[in-house]
């Protein structure tokens, strides 16, 4: 499958074999794993992306800064030294992945993003293996892969507004790491103007007054206190700062408040399930992000391949700069 409808940003062999020689080279980091010292490895990494990566790619990535689109795709970037299987309960050990991990946060530095890990999701881990765990098969988190995950955005129970703490936020970007993707399982994706733009005026109206309730998703039911479990009296729909449209939507998590609320909801699902969406295919090597607001992501159901070979994808929440700053870190 190719990615269709969107640009991936392809790196020359030449280029990938120069980074991860650099990045196998890479001494500052002694024990550091990205949960111990994200900064070393937002600032290692991304000095070695700087020397290697062809000017034309440093280029995009230093203008996306200044024009974020919605979604961005890396391939051919370099993994780990020596093969890692894929971790069958969710967790590995991160010092085999520091040539990924280098990869992913300096590209998040050269985006001028900021990771994010959430205390009671993950165990408080910024990268989250998204690998089928047998345990977790049924399960609608990113560890299962026997059901569908339907549209939704990542963590739509979290405070939307653009001064909340980012420890309470919904996460700005879904940032993801191809390790291996042998089934070919894409990541589909849904702009929320395509949604909007589909529905009657005062649908999207009734989506944007703070008449909803939003309940916290099943990857929460195992986390640590302190997490919240349901927020009442807030939109589904709220403009940003740039005047793009943002969205908070997870099935079976949001309800209307008001009838003309509850009416705006069903209309929004009828209209959801017939939008088709647009499948990106992150493969090993590859790097993926996109706007949490702007776009709404699903995954089909899948049968994984054998035992440390199934799909696995390195995902890390990220924040864009402080909001009115105007300028990346
Ligand atoms: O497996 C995928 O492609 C996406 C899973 C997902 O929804 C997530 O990681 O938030
Ligand atoms: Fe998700």
């Amino acid at each position: 499958m190719t990615n269709r409808g969107t640009r991936t940003i392809h790196i020359t062999d030449s280029a990938k074999a120069a980074l991860r020689t650099a990045l196998a080279a890479v001494t500052e980091l002694g024990d550091a794993v990205p949960d111990t010292e994200v900064d070393l490895y937002l600032e290692y990494g991304a000095k070695h992306l700087r020397n290697h990566l062809p000017a034309p790619v440093l280029d995009t990535l230093s203008q996306w800064r200044h024009t974020p689109t919605a979604w961005l795709t890396l391939a051919n970037l370099p993994g780990p030294s020596e093969p890692v299987p894929t971790p069958g309960d969710g967790f590995c050990d991160e010092a085999l992945l520091r040539t990924p991990n280098l990869v992913h946060f300096g590209i998040l530095r050269l985006l001028g993003l900021a990771p994010v890990a959430y205390r009671w999701e993950n165990d408080g881990r910024l990268i989250r293996n998204v690998a089928p765990r047998a345990a977790a098969a049924r399960t609608l988190t990113s560890w299962g892969y026997a059901q569908p995950l339907d549209w939704h955005t990542d963590d739509s129970i979290l405070d939307h507004r653009p001064n909340a703490d980012v420890a309470q936020s919904i996460p700005h970007y879904l940032s993801f790491f191809g390790m291996r993707n042998q089934e070919r399982v894409p990541t589909d994706l849904l702009p929320v103007d395509t949604v909007l733009d589909a529905l009657p005026a005062g649908t999207v109206q009734a989506l944007y007054r703070p008449e909803f309730a939003v309940a916290a998703p099943e990857s929460y039911t195992n986390g640590d206190s302190g997490k919240p479990l349901s927020r009442n009296g807030v939109p589904m729909v709220w403009t940003l700062r740039d005047g793009n449209p943002a969205l908070r939507y997870g099935p079976g998590l949001l309800a209307g408040l008001t009838p003309a609320a509850r009416e705006a909801l069903a209309r929004f699902e009828e209209v959801v399930a017939d939008l088709p969406g647009i499948p990106v295919l992150v493969e090993e090597g590859g790097f993926h992000i996109f706007d949490n607001r702007r776009v709404m992501h699903r995954r089909v159901p899948f049968e994984p391949a054998a035992e440390g070979r199934a799909r696995w994808l390195r995902r890390c929440y990220a924040h864009g700069p402080a909001a009115g700053s105007g300028s990346a870190p």
